[in-house]
């Protein structure tokens, strides 16, 4: 099972008391929104420094964000059904070939047909328009092609949307867009700073499109995490490991670790999490010293829809922990060693200070 079949309800809970706030904030200041902007900038709230990005917006358009917990496609729709008067949408979210995050569901090959009513809607306000994408690599591989090809006949807007990586230079990215099916003459809308200042990239990472994850536990792959969710699809079957150092900013915690697919005949996959930039513990079960392990966890498919940080946290004879990971680095060992198998990990991060503000 891959992540595109999962339940759409199974990641469209608890309604983020701070993206509320954030988001209905953002609508008071701009509560002047009427037909005279012809540009509407969504920007989906689990990229990185979405705020940043909201703020960096040029005046004469409205930026809506797309709050992490809801439905984004039916956030998106229900906007648009009041904008009579739009030439250009621009979406800048998380992507992957075929494949954007919006709220809590995504948007790709395998489920566009699930959202295809919705989809016609938006043809009312956007078709003979523009939808810009700026996630990363949405229009790589034919997946890619396939898939705004469909959307462009359902909104019935023209398109564009990158073969690679969008955002700073830095990680990889680039602001144009490269991909593109009918006429499309926008431009970017971030004011000049963004572009010299902003240091993510739009992007999930995906194994089919990004490369294999490191097999080395002295370079691990180095992501970023954003709030809301980030997710992390790999293959690994015997002999290939996957190791992956995660940043939790400051001010932000690691919540779960929804293990969001689980495809293999065999269940004996597992995890583990040191501390760290690297993995100081690899080896056999027996060769390990497991008490420098801040927790370890077999990984089964009777656990997909489940969070197995919490089963990580209590691995035997480890550190140990409950609940969220604090702000830091951690290095994660991901491993099958029977057959291949695929997985998908959704690294839910939150706000910690102002939560528990709200909360007191
Ligand atoms: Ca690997
Ligand atoms: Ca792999």
């Amino acid at each position: 099972m891959t992540s595109q079949t999962m339940p759409i309800s199974n990641l469209c809970s608890g309604r983020s008391m701070i993206v509320e706030r954030l988001s209905s904030d953002h609508k008071l200041v701009s509560s002047d929104f009427e037909a005279k902007k012809q540009t509407l900038v969504f920007i989906d709230q689990s990229v990185k420094d979405f705020m940043m990005l909201m703020s960096g917006i040029q005046a004469d358009v409205e930026a809506r964000l797309i709050t992490a917990s809801e439905d984004g496609i039916q956030q998106i729709t229900q906007i648009l059904s009041q904008s009579t008067s739009v030439k250009n949408v621009h979406l800048i979210a998380h992507g992957s070939s075929g494949s954007l995050k919006l709220g809590c569901t995504e948007l790709n090959i395998d489920n566009i047909e699930e959202y295809a009513e919705q989809l016609k809607n938006w043809s009312n306000s956007i078709g003979g328009a523009s939808l810009l994408i700026y996630g990363c690599e949405v229009a790589a591989t034919l997946t890619g092609i396939r898939f705004l090809e469909r959307l462009h006949q359902l909104t019935k807007a023209s398109i564009t949307a990158s073969t690679q990586k969008v955002g700073s230079s830095e990680q990889g990215g680039r602001w144009q867009l490269d991909y593109q099916i009918g006429q499309v003459s926008s431009e970017l809308t971030f004011l000049p700073f963004i572009k010299d200042h902003y240091s993510g990239v739009f992007a999930n990472y995906n194994e089919n499109v990004n490369g294999d994850i490191s097999d080395d536990p002295e370079n691990p792959l180095f992501l970023q995490l954003a709030a809301g969710v980030n997710s992390l699809r790999a293959t690994s079957s015997a002999g290939d490991i996957e190791y992956v150092t995660v940043n939790i900013p400051a001010g932000f915690q690691l919540e779960s670790i929804i293990l969001a697919s689980y495809n293999s005949t065999d269940d004996i996959a597992f995890a583990a999490v040191q501390e760290g930039t690297t993995f100081t513990e690899f080896g056999l079960p027996s060769e390990i010293d497991v008490s420098r392990l801040l927790g370890w966890s077999h990984i089964n498919a009777n656990q997909v829809g489940t969070n197995v940080l919490d089963n990580i946290g209590r691995g035997a004879g480890t550190i140990g922990f409950t609940g969220p990971l604090a702000s830091g680095d951690y290095t994660f060992w991901f491993q099958q060693t029977g057959e291949p198998s695929t997985y998908t990990y959704e690294f839910n991060v939150t706000p910690i200070a102002r939560r528990h503000q709200l909360l007191a």
